[in-house]
């Protein structure tokens, strides 16, 4: 097996300023009028019935959208070019629901799926999410999976491929994009379905890659690697994960003859698997003009005035699902420190944190969520005065047109994750900050602060450092903190959500023709 020094080029993605019109015209350029399928785990809409079903006034069903940003992105591109989009179906309705939004030309069919074999699902949850999730995120302690539940895994990815089988057989879709790590097998239950070729399959891995050591505690690891070879096209949020996956392929299958590692493709057979670095973004112009919004700022000074923080009050913000990676209890910690530090700022600085609860049926969740809010009521009340205490929690989501003008309103976003893919709550908050000093405070174990060389980092590990660091940087001169905002800004603008779907589409289309 071969192994030379991984070093690679960046293509060259021009145009040099993506947006969603340059990626749809992208898209037609190399793939005419062919359609994109897209998988992913979760629905890109959620499905409210109509509330009135009186046979003399028949309402609507409803279609909501849910905050995350990429998902977004993907269903705005696929009302540009038309398509198809599978996933498990989240929210009641039909299994099929055509998506069309005014002044978008195109419409997309959503198919969603419904495991019929509950012991099945729950299999392929747990790998999922007490498996997977815990251990690529390097916290083995958490992993909580039963034997037997890659069967259900491997069962509810080779219902996809079934799926995306018959959708391809009579669309002829011309590229393939599946999406994270619960659908890592796709490729690999596809392939033997069908006899004509395929069109190029490409896989996104939104999270992060672990270290070696971490990785061997996966009992199917090289299920999983060989399932990802199954793949055309491999994209990783930094260099760093894409680095560690070449490594653990090299490791795994260091003895096969067929398999051999290069900077930017694994080679097995005659497949040439494409292997590169895709950091993700947002959408900074949407962010921007929902932070000068009027109506948006309106309701979030409203906001703020019912949860009781007024609008003299140094505010820091976190916004983030309540998931043990997203660092809450270290948060409290920097902040403890912080005030043992400079007592000056207890009763002027405040936390606002918005955290919706996820995957909160599962029992791992509830005991972090239970702790999360224990810690966040000891914490106030040892540090209330008065009527005033530090932490005020949101446990729900928060429409992206209020959470921009809040964003813009904060002093500061406190990000301490402690393993992040990348972190798009950093780069949303950049954004907001239009003529805006306000700072973010980056935990240095995010795939944004790899790319983010001038943000003030911090480290949940190490709290009073971090708390050294926030005091000092939130007391700079206002024009030291828009500098610093305008060399960030200008980075998450040129490597925004659409640079991103740009340089993958590229980068399949280019694949492609050198496997050929
Ligand atoms: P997540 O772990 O979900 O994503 P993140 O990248 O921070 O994390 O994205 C969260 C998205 O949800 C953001 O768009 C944010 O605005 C939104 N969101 C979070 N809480 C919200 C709230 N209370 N109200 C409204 N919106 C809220 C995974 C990986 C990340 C990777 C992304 C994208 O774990 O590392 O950055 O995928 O690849």
């Amino acid at each position: 097996m071969t192994s030379p020094v991984r070093t690679r080029t960046k293509p060259d993605n021009s145009p040099r300023n993506w947006n969603a019109l340059t990626v749809s015209e992208c898209f037609r350029k190399l793939f005419g009028t062919q359609k994109l399928l897209v998988a992913t785990h979760r629905e890109p809409v959620i499905y409210q019935p109509p509330q009135n079903e009186s046979p003399k006034r028949k309402d609507q069903p409803k279609l909501r959208y849910p905050a995350g940003g990429v998902s977004q992105s993907l269903h705005r591109l696929l009302l540009q070019t038309g398509g198809d989009w599978i996933s498990l179906q989240n929210s009641p309705g039909p299994p099929t629901l055509s998506i069309s939004l005014p002044g978008f030309p195109a419409t997309y069919i959503l198919y969603r799926l419904s495991p019929r074999d509950p012991a099945l699902e729950e299999g392929y949850q747990r790998f999922s999410n007490d498996l997977l999730w815990p251990l690529f995120h390097e916290e083995p302690g958490r992993v909580g999976a039963r034997p037997g539940d890659f069967k259900g895994y491997e069962a509810v990815n080779r219902l996809f491929a079934e799926h995306i089988f018959r959708v391809v057989k009579n669309h002829g879709n011309g590229v393939l994009w599946i999406h994270d790590y619960q659908l890592s097998l796709v490729a690999k239950e596809l392939r033997p379905l069908v006899s004509s070729p395929l069109p190029p399959i490409a896989f996104f891995w939104h999270i992060p890659w672990p270290r070696q050591e971490f990785l061997v505690h996966l009992p199917e690891r090289r299920a999983l690697l060989e399932g990802l070879l199954d793949y055309d096209f491999l994209g990783f949020q930094t260099a760093l994960y894409r680095e560690r996956f070449l490594e653990s392929v090299e490791r795994e299958f260091g003895e096969d003859p067929r398999i051999s590692v290069f900077a930017d493709c694994v080679v097995k057979g005659n497949r040439r698997i494409h292997v590169g670095d895709y950091p993700i973004g947002v959408d900074p112009g949407r962010f921007e003009s929902l932070s000068l919004d009027q109506k948006g700022q309106d309701e979030a000074r409203s906001l703020l005035c019912e949860l009781g923080i007024a609008p003299e009050e140094v505010l820091l913000i976190s916004v983030d699902r309540m998931d043990y990676t997203k660092g809450f209890l270290k948060r409290l910690q920097i902040l403890e420190s912080l005030f043992l530090a400079n007592p000056g700022r207890v009763g002027k600085i405040r936390l606002l944190q918005i955290a919706p609860l996820t995957r909160s049926g599962h029992p791992t969740y509830q005991s972090y969520q239970k702790k999360v809010r224990e810690a966040v009521s000891n914490f106030n009340e040892r540090w209330k005065t008065g009527t005033w205490f530090p932490v005020v929690s949101v446990e729900r989501t928060v429409e992206h047109r209020i959470l921009a003008p809040l964003y813009r309103m904060a002093a500061g976003a406190l990000v301490t994750s402690t393993n992040d893919g990348m972190n798009l709550v950093a780069k949303e908050y950049l954004a907001a900050q239009k003529d805006e000093g306000g700072t973010l405070f980056l935990s240095r174990y995010t795939g944004a602060a790899q790319g983010l060389k001038e943000a003030v980092l911090i480290d949940p590990f190490d709290p009073a450092t971090s708390a050294a660091i926030i005091d000092r940087y939130l007391a700079e001169p206002a024009s030291i903190r828009k500098g610093r905002n305008k060399i960030l800004r200008e980075q998450i603008s040129r490597n925004n959500i659409f640079l991103w779907m740009g340089s993958i589409l590229t980068g399949i289309r280019e694949a492609e023709t050198k496997g050929n």
